[in-house]
């Protein structure tokens, strides 16, 4: 089914999903996500060491304006009032991550200071009867580890498993749910084979050996995780692109074929099939990352969940070499960050995993949403293309489960709009507004729509 403008928005109200939709389900989780470098702000304070965010975006170029991480939306400071505002809309489920030189010192040792901040911002949440979600590791890499190689070094990977180990000994009890790393096809890609992303290298056998190193750090931290937070879930979030051909001929469509190998199976086939696909080391000859015996044992151990983020998709043609190339179509919907609105594409990928990994664990959906040029007039923020975005999304969501796929939740990315990473503030996410000069939050209408729906299900849910 097309989940496009037209099709979709047949019904008057331009948010709640349709009657048999499966999202009415109250076990179907709904939540937002947000990520520590990207609201928290506080970067200097109670001993937080710095990240290779911090170093990228005092390197000039690297990020648009000159932006930084350095104040976000202060929520180090505003965390209290951020929750009320999450729980007074009724959200039932809050992703969020650590902030991982934060909570350690440069000797291992833990930063009590920003340990409690966690204790506290999670046992509110708890309070609050939100879901947790945490992921552990969503970019912001201690700046002392890349001094020794970072993702590079084989070494970070073991770091990252006492970082886990640490995470896991305090907070266990407050997290239903960990998620060990988040789309490590940005850190290895963005921060090692295009430089897009920190710490800025651009080598794609410098990205194959990192993402090796990511999965091997999410696979040692999987046992201990398990070992000290029994009742919790453990999983790790990859964010999926779904690549189209741009004609029918049979290049074009190896083409995509190849785009979604570097996208999603150089990440999936790992977790789920213990090897990496030989068609990636095609596109890249020469890349094969150094594996020891054991690794990729260690890297498919089962998981409790899949988290994916889906986005956008890519039309592409053959390069004419080994590779593809983006062909942008013309005429499409695009969001603010120029990425083309296409809810299909979501719903192919989760059919097309659940064909192709027999062992796919329950997914959550961990972050869909779109950035628009939000303005607040008289008090209001009228995002209508988000909230047409988001219906549309969530029909395809509903329409993967429909199809078999086990999708427990979803999270909408973001809770408020934040430091969208090498494009600064000036894009905006959130169902939040904030204004950065003020740091006042503003409810956007999408949200408002969030929320009463979700009131309407809680509501039915009782009565039934
Ligand atoms: O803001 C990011 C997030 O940190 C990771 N996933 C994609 C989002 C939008 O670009």
């Amino acid at each position: 089914m097309a989940h496009d403008a037209l099709s979709s928005h047949s019904s008057a109200d331009p948010f709640t999903p349709p009657a048999d939709s499966t999202l009415w389900r109250e076990n179907f989780l709904l939540g937002a996500a947000t990520a520590s470098y990207q609201i928290e702000g506080a970067v200097n304070e109670d001993g937080r060491l710095p990240s290779i965010w911090d170093t990228f975006c005092a390197t000039p170029g690297k990020v648009l304006a000159g932006d930084s991480g350095e104040v976000a939306c202060d929520h180090y400071h505003r965390w209290e009032a951020d929750v009320d505002m999450l729980a007074g809309l009724g959200l039932e489920g809050y992703r969020l991550s650590i902030a991982w030189p934060r909570v350690m010192h440069l000797d291992g040792t833990p930063n009590r200071k920003g340990l409690d901040f966690y204790k506290r911002l999670l046992t509110r949440l708890k309070e609050k009867g939100i879901t947790t979600f945490v992921t552990l590791y969503h970019w912001d890499l201690p700046q002392h580890l890349e001094d020794r190689g970072g993702w590079l070094n084989r070494e970070t990977a073991y770091r990252f498993a006492d970082y886990a180990d640490l995470m896991s000994r305090e907070l266990a009890g407050n997290v239903d749910a960990w998620a060990t790393l988040n789309e490590p096809w940005c850190s290895a890609y963005l921060g090692y084979g295009n430089g897009h992303h920190a710490p800025g290298l651009v080598n794609a056998r410098f990205a194959t050996q990192a993402m090796h190193h990511l999965l091997l750090a999410h696979g040692l931290a999987v046992p201990v995780l398990s070992a000290n937070d029994p009742a919790s879930q453990k999983g790790i979030v990859a964010n999926i692109g779904r690549g189209t051909p741009n004609s029918d001929s049979a290049d074009d469509r190896r083409a995509a074929h190849l785009f979604e190998v570097q996208h999603n199976a150089w990440i999936l086939d790992p977790l789920l099939k213990g090897t990496y696909p030989q068609a990636l080391f095609e596109l890249w000859p020469g890349t094969e990352p150094l594996i020891l015996d054991g690794d990729m044992q260690t890297i498919s151990a089962p998981l409790d969940f899949l988290g994916i983020n889906y986005y956008f998709r890519t039309n592409v043609a053959s390069d004419g070499a080994h590779g593809f190339k983006d062909v942008p179509l013309q005429g499409v919907e695009r969001t603010q960050m120029g990425w083309e609105v296409y809810p299909d594409g979501l719903c192919d990928l989760l059919i097309s995993f659940r064909r192709e990994y027999a062992n796919l664990p329950p997914v959550y959906i961990t972050e869909n949403g779109m950035a628009s040029d939000d303005k607040v007039i008289d008090g209001r923020v009228d995002d209508t293309q988000r909230i047409s975005f988001l219906k549309r999304h969530l029909a395809a969501v509903d329409e993967a489960i429909k199809a078999g796929v086990d999708i427990r939740g979803y999270f909408l990315w973001s809770l408020m709009d934040n430091f969208e990473w090498a494009f600064g503030y000036e894009r905006r996410f959130g169902i939040v507004h904030v204004d950065y000069a003020t740091q006042k939050r503003t409810i956007k209408r999408s949200a408002e729509l969030v929320s009463r729906f979700l009131k309407e299900r809680k509501e039915r849910n009782l009565r039934i």
